[in-house]
């Protein structure tokens, strides 16, 4: 039977109808999340910077090692305020390698999008073609490190810093990883993060920025919340983009958990490495950062290998998913520039394998077998 790629149902499984997705939600001890619970209902404060999300910032600002955490509704919305608030204006070049918000923000906030093709073997924004676009007109450039692996930093940072640009990290996936010995998120203007259910650490819904500078954060607190300094004191042009505290409790919960999480992510990576075969390729991780094993892509050799493996997994109630097809460069409300030829082979080949906490060992080599029948 071939299960459609995505609806509703396929968040749940049962005993008869054990359907692996690309992903399962983390849920936490139940005990724990209720505990919480009670004290959100004793307290009656349900939202505007409650004290959970106080508590989970300040517990995420030691745990990431990075100055500020600003928690807000979605990564979506983290990235949309970070443009608010560094007064972009013209152009902003991006990934076409990406998850489609990292580029709709752009265009949400009247920006006009411009891309820079991606590395083939990192598959992160290639600085050399940054260097080489038309910079006329640009205040930013927001790269993304997809799957956990950080971008070409330094190089990156040298072409922003030549031509007076913004750098805005897109690092949805990139929660908890180590650069050079510093947190990832420290680089950058500001680095975003998205906290949605489908990521390693989540809150339901959630998003953070994460800011260095004291005064820009303190900005981005009032932008967050309507441009509201304290009572009859509005500052400046805002949004509502606060988290609420049913969410701030759910990510204390996971936040415990997350020497266990990262553990079994890497065991399952590590058992895929083994089990599937050399016809496929990863992309090659940044041999100066930490892995945070947020997603296992392959690279197929061609797209028609892709979608035979991928039938073969539908047909056992196994959900891969094509993170992330098409290249952006190809939406037209987006973008009717020159065509990103590296993003566009890439996202036609790669698919990410099921990833998360308890997948068994059965079902990794299911998997590893689909995937290795197209050699
Ligand atoms: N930048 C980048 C680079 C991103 O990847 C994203 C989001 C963003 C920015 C924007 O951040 P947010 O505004 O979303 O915070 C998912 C997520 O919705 C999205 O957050 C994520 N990236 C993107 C890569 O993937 P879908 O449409 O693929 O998710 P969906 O609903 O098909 O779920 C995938 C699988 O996850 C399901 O088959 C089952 C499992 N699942 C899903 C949900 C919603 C659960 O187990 N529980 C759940 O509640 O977009």
């Amino acid at each position: 039977m071939v299960r459609p790629v995505w609806s509703a149902s396929t968040v749940t499984s049962s005993a008869d109808d054990p359907m692996i997705n690309v992903t399962k939600s983390y849920l936490p001890d139940r005990r724990k999340f209720d505990a919480y619970l009670d004290r959100i209902f004793a307290s009656g404060q349900l939202t505007n910077g409650g004290p959970l999300v106080k508590e989970l910032q300040a517990r995420l600002e030691d745990y990431l090692g990075v100055r500020h955490v600003l928690l807000v509704a979605n990564g979506t919305m983290a990235l949309t305020v970070a443009y608010r608030l560094l007064g972009l204006e013209g152009r902003v070049i991006t990934t076409p390698f990406s998850f489609v918000a990292t580029a709709s923000s752009i265009a949400w906030q009247g920006l006009e999008v411009g891309f820079a093709d991606i590395d083939a073997d990192s598959l992160t924004m290639d600085p050399a073609r940054l260097a080489a676009s038309d910079l006329n007109g640009v205040s930013a450039v927001v790269p993304v490190h997809v799957f956990g692996n950080p971008c070409d930093v330094p190089s990156i940072e040298r072409i922003a810093g030549e031509h007076g640009l913004k750098v805005i990290y897109d690092a949805a996936h990139a929660f908890g990883v180590d650069y050079d010995g510093k947190s990832l998120l420290t680089k950058g203007d500001v680095s975003v993060l998205s906290l949605h259910a489908t990521k390693l650490f989540h809150t339901f819904e959630g998003g953070a920025l994460i800011i260095n500078d004291d005064e820009l954060y303190a900005q981005a607190c009032r932008m967050i919340n309507f441009g509201i300094v304290r009572q009859e004191s509005i500052a400046c042009l805002g949004i509502n983009a606060k988290m609420n505290e049913v969410e701030a409790a759910m990510g204390l919960c996971i936040l415990d958990d997350m020497d266990k999480i990262l553990a079994a992510r890497a065991e399952i990576c590590e058992d895929y490495d083994r089990l599937i075969g050399d016809h496929v390729s990863s992309p090659s991780y940044n041999s100066k950062a930490s892995r945070n094993y947020s997603h296992y892509p392959v690279l197929f050799r061609d797209e028609a290998s892709l979608l035979q493996a991928t039938q073969m997994l539908n047909e056992q109630g196994i959900n891969p998913r094509r993170y992330f097809c098409p290249s952006l460069d190809t939406l037209d409300f987006l973008y009717r520039g020159e065509a990103m030829a590296v993003s566009r082979d890439v996202a036609s080949r790669v698919l990410c394998l099921p990833l998360y906490p308890g997948l068994d060992k059965v079902s990794r080599r299911r998997i590893a077998e689909c995937v290795n029948a197209v050699a």
